[in-house]
């Protein structure tokens, strides 16, 4: 018979703040929140209780709080740090390393192999597994080759809540797995708080969506367990918009499809329309879905209202596959400007390259190839599609005896920009909102990874500073400008950030915070919407 997955889905707790909290335990006392731009990105549970949201804006909330302690959370490096730490570590009781990281705060764990490992040995008790019996103890194993390694748990009891608040039928088959599943992801969790000092709130089910949802709906510091009999009850009552994975654009897509269909009769009142899975799922039909959203991603979000999602755990890499950097503004229309941020922004990416490419000697573990520039301009708006160019990475990025700051400004003169001149083209005048510096095509290190020269020696590697000439000469020569100035931090170069009034969420995440529910294929989310397009058209 086939056996379904045990899938535990974990999301730590007000993340940012207790990173915070962790470097400052007196935080834990306090209501506080942390701040990016303008907006709170989160805030404590102690707030929480108070009335704070997460993604309100600052200015509203210190209206409303005026006490609030405000921390300023602009420098990831300690949330990707501390979610960098965490994810090695729930890794490392997973057998295989079967744990893929969405974003910096969320994990998903194949416990499948544990799970059946376990229930092996549960059989060879030949403990009778009636509902109604008593509890019995069983030490569940977390070491295939040490019998001591593992903790005590009763096999006819869940651990945590149950997500419909109903027991299934009986703890056979998948619900006794489920069963140790809930009991596994206790000792985790348990483990990350005692050992790590983080709480964390889990959901264990048969799917990544289902146990993600099952997660969500008991927070903080909870865990809640969905067994498949109850996986349609406990999604048809969410809107379609919560369902993981289904963004704004497809629900209304699914919408505006479903009530042009009925000619508006379901509408309970005027302008609004029921987006519960339960309405949809009547109201609509997987053709309906193909036919709107074309075929992978019609089957797959119809599959989702279903319960039923195929993508399994995708174990994510150590290393990233791509490293991106990027600041959004309401105008920016001059070179100097231009450069200023590409600056600042060089220096993030900088931090984040040695963070995430560098191992705990100061190697390289990988060495991305190519550089990436992107932007948006004005006339396409805030949602707009981005427009890119490339070249390859000049290796000084990889240097030793080089400092940030040089490294900075050859990488500004020689690569941003001149990519920046072919982005804009002609153009005497530009007008952009976005600039994201990037570099991908990450290749691994070669064993000795000290030799930087001969690894690039082989490569064909353009000359940047030609091309910077190049385009310079391109550029009107009211654009032909050298900027010379001396890096300040980030305080510097404030050029119209977006007011504390814009609604513009800005959430720079890991290069991979997102997986297609058709490939699996992890990416930024930005990318997602054109990925799906991609989808589309291969079909
Ligand atoms: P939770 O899970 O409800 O207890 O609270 P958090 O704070 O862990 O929220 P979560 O899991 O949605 O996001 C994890 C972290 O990511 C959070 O601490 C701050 C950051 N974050 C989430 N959403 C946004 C956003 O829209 N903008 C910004 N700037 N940061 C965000
Ligand atoms: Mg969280």
């Amino acid at each position: 018979m086939l056996r379904s997955p045990v899938i535990i889905a974990l999301d730590w707790d007000a993340f940012y703040c207790s990173v915070e909290e962790h470097f400052n335990p007196e935080l834990k006392k306090i209501a506080f929140a942390v701040k990016q731009k303008g907006i709170i990105c989160t805030c404590n549970y102690v707030a929480r209780a108070l009335g704070v949201k997460k993604l309100q804006l600052l200015v509203d909330a210190l209206k409303q709080f005026p006490d609030l302690v405000i921390v300023n959370g602009e420098d990831l490096s300690r949330y990707r740090d501390a979610s960098k730490e965490l994810w090695y570590f729930a890794r490392d009781m997973v057998w295989g390393g079967k744990v893929e990281r969405l974003g910096f705060d969320e994990l998903f764990l194949d416990v499948t192999e544990m799970i059946d490992f376990n229930i092996a040995l549960l059989d060879n008790l030949h403990v009778p597994r009636a509902s109604s019996l008593p509890v019995s103890s069983f030490f569940f194993r977390m070491s295939k080759d040490d019998p001591s390694v593992g903790f005590s748990c009763p096999v006819s009891s869940v651990a945590g809540n149950l997500a419909t608040g109903s027991l299934p039928g009986d703890f056979m088959g998948d619900n006794l797995r489920l069963v140790l599943g809930s009991h596994l992801c206790h000792y985790i969790r348990s483990q990350i708080l005692d050992l790590k000092g983080y709480t964390s709130s889990g959901g264990v089910s048969v799917n990544k969506t289902l146990a993600k949802m099952a997660g969500a709906s008991h927070k903080p510091n909870q865990q809640t367990v969905l067994f498949p009999e109850f996986a349609q009850d406990f999604l048809d009552s969410y809107d379609i918009g919560r369902i993981p994975w289904i963004g704004h654009k497809s629900k209304a897509t699914i919408l505006d499809a479903i009530y042009k269909k009925t000619d508006n009769v379901n509408h309970t009142m005027a302008g609004e329309r029921d987006a519960t899975v339960f309405n949809v799922r009547h109201m609509a039909n997987k053709q309906l879905f193909i036919n709107s959203l074309g075929q992978s991603s019609g089957d797959k979000l119809w599959d989702l209202l279903h319960g039923v999602d195929q993508t399994g755990v995708q174990p994510t890499p150590d290393m990233p596959t791509q490293i991106s950097i990027e600041d959004t503004f309401k105008s920016l229309t001059s070179l100097i400007e231009v450069h200023n941020v590409l600056r600042r922004l060089s220096y993030s990416l900088l931090d984040r390259m040695y963070i995430d490419l560098k191992d705990s000697n100061g190697d390289w573990l990988g060495h991305p190839q190519t550089a990436r520039l992107s932007t948006r301009p004005r006339s396409t708006g805030y949602y707009g599609s981005r427009i890119s160019r490339s070249d390859s990475l000049p290796s000084i990025v990889f240097s030793s005896s080089h400092g940030r700051g040089s490294i900075v400004d050859y990488l500004v003169d020689n690569c941003w920009m001149p990519l920046f001149s072919k982005l804009i083209g002609d153009a005497k005048i530009f007008d952009i909102v976005l600039l994201n510096v990037a570099v991908v095509n990450i290749e691994k290190a070669p064993a000795k990874s000290s030799d930087i020269t001969s690894f690039f020696g082989k490569k064909k590697h353009m000359d940047n500073k030609q091309l910077d000439d190049v385009h310079r000469e391109e550029l009107p020569v009211t654009k032909r400008v050298k900027v010379v100035g001396e890096y300040v931090d980030s305080e510097v170069a404030h050029f119209d950030f977006l007011d504390d009034d814009d609604e513009d969420v800005i959430f720079e995440e890991d290069s991979y915070d997102e997986s297609c529910v058709v490939c699996g294929l992890r990416m930024m989310s930005f990318a997602l919407e054109a990925h799906m397009r991609f989808h589309e058209l291969g079909d």
